[in-house]
């Protein structure tokens, strides 16, 4: 194997975000290993996925990721895989609790004993707030989450830091808020909206259904936030960061961007559908990151409208070309 110094496992690889860091990784000269849930030898992945060596399987058997760390003996590691959509935590509180906490508790195991030198971003959640009244958020702002999903990553946030100060692993959580991108999954709003406009604006579709399309949210670009986990690491002392634009949209904002691009009225086309409705949410999700301006000198490049319009065309452009393709991701 090549240099130790640029050697990374990225967990969740196959995923949006992973995606686009293995990518960075390869070009800044990374050997980067992907882990993925899937289990065959050939996992979806954009961009260069044969440049990936890919471990299939997941990160649920202890003494498998004890193998497989002390194997590949990174330098780095991003660990983003998690189950990571919140209604669906609701239904599922059992699972989404095993999927984040278990595996986020193995893979800092596994680093304590095999690999203590090595570097490790976990991919935190703005979903680790939830108090109204404490809005902007920053790094010292009391955890109070009020979905599964989000106590799952509270505790999981909570594990790094607890290793960090126990064991003084280099442990970075990256409290990232909502960011998306043309490799979005369906199921998120942005993406669904989006697609919804492009299908609707070809005459395949009459409506579109929503849940709260008043709910908001601090909405930045994939890209822009991977490079951040990257700069993280590479920072000489492990800090928990918050990862944000700063600024707040609602899911109408989205709706006016993605329609009117089509010169469409969302008005006439969406749905309120009740069971989209989660049980609770957070309202004020707007998170200061100065700590990651100041520190590692980053920040979200990439407007709103920038990545709207993006996400949009590349829908139309997808539809057009296999009109009847199914959404797998
Ligand atoms: P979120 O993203 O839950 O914030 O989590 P999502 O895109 O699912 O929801 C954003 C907002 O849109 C409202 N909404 C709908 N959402 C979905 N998915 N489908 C709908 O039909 C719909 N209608 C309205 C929601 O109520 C919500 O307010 C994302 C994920 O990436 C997490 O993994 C990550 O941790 C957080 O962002 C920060």
């Amino acid at each position: 194997m090549g240099d130790s110094s640029r050697r990374a496992i990225v967990t969740g690889a196959a995923g949006q975000d992973g995606s686009y860091l293995c990518e960075l990784l390869l070009e800044k000269g990374y050997e980067v290993h992907g882990i993925t849930r899937e289990t065959t030898e050939n996992p979806k992945a954009g961009g260069q996925q044969s440049a990936i060596v890919w471990h299939p399987g997941g990160l649920g058997d202890q003494g498998r990721l004890d193998d497989l760390l002390e194997q590949v003996a990174p330098r780095e590691i991003y660990h983003l895989a998690a189950a990571s959509h919140v209604a669906k935590s609701f239904d599922n509180p059992w699972a989404v609790t095993e999927a984040i906490g278990g595996n986020t508790v193995r893979l800092l195991e596994a680093m304590r004993s095999v690999c203590p030198d090595a570097r490790l971003f976990h991919a935190s959640s703005a979903e680790i707030f939830g108090n109204p009244d404490q809005s902007p958020q920053n790094e010292n702002t009391p955890l109070a989450p009020i979905s599964p999903y989000g106590a799952a990553k509270t505790f999981s946030t909570h594990m790094v830091r607890i290793y960090r100060q126990a064991y003084g692993l280099f442990g970075v959580n990256g409290i990232l808020y909502n960011h998306e991108s043309v490799r979005r999954g369906g199921d998120f709003v942005t993406r669904k909206i989006c697609r919804g406009a492009a299908t609707i604006s070809l005459g395949q579709q009459e409506n579109l259904h929503l849940g709260n399309i008043e709910a908001a949210r601090d909405w930045g670009y994939a890209p822009d936030y991977v490079r951040g986990m990257w700069t993280s690491l590479q920072h000489d002392k492990p800090m928990d960061y918050i990862m944000a634009t700063g600024r707040l949209h609602r899911v109408k904002d989205v709706l006016e961007a993605a329609f009117s691009l089509l010169n469409l009225d969302w008005r006439e086309h969406v749905v309120i559908d009740e069971d989209l409705f989660r049980p609770t949410e957070p309202t004020r999700l707007i998170g200061d990151a100065s700590r990651a301006r100041q520190t590692l000198g980053w920040q979200a490049e990439t407007r709103f409208e920038t990545f709207i319009q993006e996400m949009t065309e590349s829908e139309l452009e997808k539809l057009s070309d296999s009109p009847n393709q199914e959404d797998h991701s």
